[in-house]
């Protein structure tokens, strides 16, 4: 018997939408102990969040997310606001019993994620982050691949994550929408908002990160804030490059902007090893691309003048979540990779042995991005503790 899971979400931007269309989606197609019910929305402005809870469905709304985390009926605290609300939220919702499930970045720093880890901990509750690309079915067979060995001791992780949305001196910063650009509210600019995505990505498919060096740059100082229409300083990182130290050995590059010219999305990682090489472009998000070296043990073979890489499909059945969605060569796409992450986390509370990442994991990946914009300052390399 399929049971309810009561769902009370906060925010209703770009996030709210994606996870109101992965809870309506998920139970259509995966076969889980618990149903998402959207019960209620959140924000603090009315007109608009009636409109939102209207659009998709939500049974009602609150615009106080203290009344929303107090309310019986509510299961599961879903937090898609702005950085800068996440750490009260999810206190207040660990000690009430809630679970909590939060959008990435986890916080503004290290200390509030310690803390907010603590308290989902302590308190027994199902907790985890929405860092939605572990569930682009090509990334989870990516991490399969690793696990089975196919590409043996690593040597090089290299990570770019690339926009362009902030090139025009004329893009505001601030207010409902354009919080990503205020440091009091992102918490930092590129860094925590598209480099923690390439950050969660590595650890997972490459292990723990031991030292970083970084440097940054805000390549327009002054904006017009969205509200005052004064001239304002830009307080974010609006491009972040550094190198990294793996634990297994293996040496990192990551490089993510938000002033590459016709880079939307553009989220891409390589990992080379002894045995073999993975690839993997957001912009193309069915395929992997993947090398397999073969030892060429007697002189070389007929068929070597056919080796090279291969551009694995991700389409077929026996790809990670694809025979939960349509036939063989029927591709899915972004919003799926939400849908993919909330079928993993019920499955999780079915199986009783969590989902990740949780609260913890994203915790060490706060770590590696407060250790990057602590490198820009110094110029120093930072070792993780
Ligand atoms: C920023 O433009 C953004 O929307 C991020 O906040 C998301 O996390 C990323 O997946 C897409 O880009």
């Amino acid at each position: 018997m399929t049971k309810p899971l009561n769902i009370g979400l906060i925010g209703y931007g770009f996030m709210g939408r994606t996870h109101s269309n992965a809870y309506r989606q998920v139970s259509k197609f995966f076969d889980l102990g618990y149903e998402p019910v959207l019960k209620a929305c959140c924000a603090r402005n009315e007109e608009k969040i009636k409109e939102f809870a209207a659009n998709w469905g939500w049974e009602s709304y609150e615009t106080d997310w203290k009344k929303l985390v107090e309310r019986d009926d509510i299961d599961v605290i879903d937090i898609g606001s702005p950085n800068n609300t996440h750490y009260e939220i999810a206190l207040a919702a660990a000690k009430a019993g809630k679970m909590v499930i939060c959008e990435k970045p986890l916080a503004m720093n290290v200390k509030e994620a310690e803390e907010m880890t603590a308290a989902v901990e302590e308190a027994g509750v199902a907790n985890m982050v929405w860092y939605n690309y572990r569930r682009v079915p090509a990334i989870t067979l990516a991490k399969q691949l690793v696990d089975e060995g196919r590409v043996g001791r690593p040597f090089h992780y290299r990570a770019t994550y690339l926009q362009d949305w902030t090139i025009a001196e004329d893009v505001p910063q601030g207010g409902a929408t354009l919080w990503r650009l205020d440091a009091a509210v992102a918490g930092s600019g590129v860094t925590g908002d598209l480099l923690a995505h390439s950050i969660d990505t590595a650890i997972w498919l490459n292990g723990p990160i031991t030292s970083v060096t970084a440097a940054t740059e805000t390549f327009i100082k002054e904006r017009e804030h969205a509200e005052t229409g004064e001239m304002t300083p830009v307080t974010i990182d609006d491009a972040c490059m550094f190198l990294a130290r793996f634990a297994n050995g293996s040496l990192g590059t990551f490089e993510s902007t938000r002033y590459a010219r016709g880079r939307k999305n553009f989220n891409t990682f390589e990992l080379n090893g002894a045995d073999g090489s993975l690839a993997f472009n957001l912009e193309d998000p069915h395929l992997l691309s993947y090398f397999e070296y073969k030892n060429p043990t007697s002189g070389h073979k007929l068929e070597d003048h056919v080796t090279g890489w291969r551009d694995i499909n991700v389409t077929n059945f026996e790809h990670p979540y694809m025979d939960k969605w349509w036939v063989p060569g029927c591709t899915i796409g972004y919003e799926h990779t939400f849908t993919n992450a909330i079928a993993d986390f019920i499955a999780g509370l079915d199986s009783g042995s969590g989902t990740e990442p949780t609260f913890r994991s994203a915790l060490e990946t706060q770590k590696i991005c407060d250790a990057v914009l602590e490198s820009a300052k110094t110029g120093q390399w930072v070792e993780i503790k």
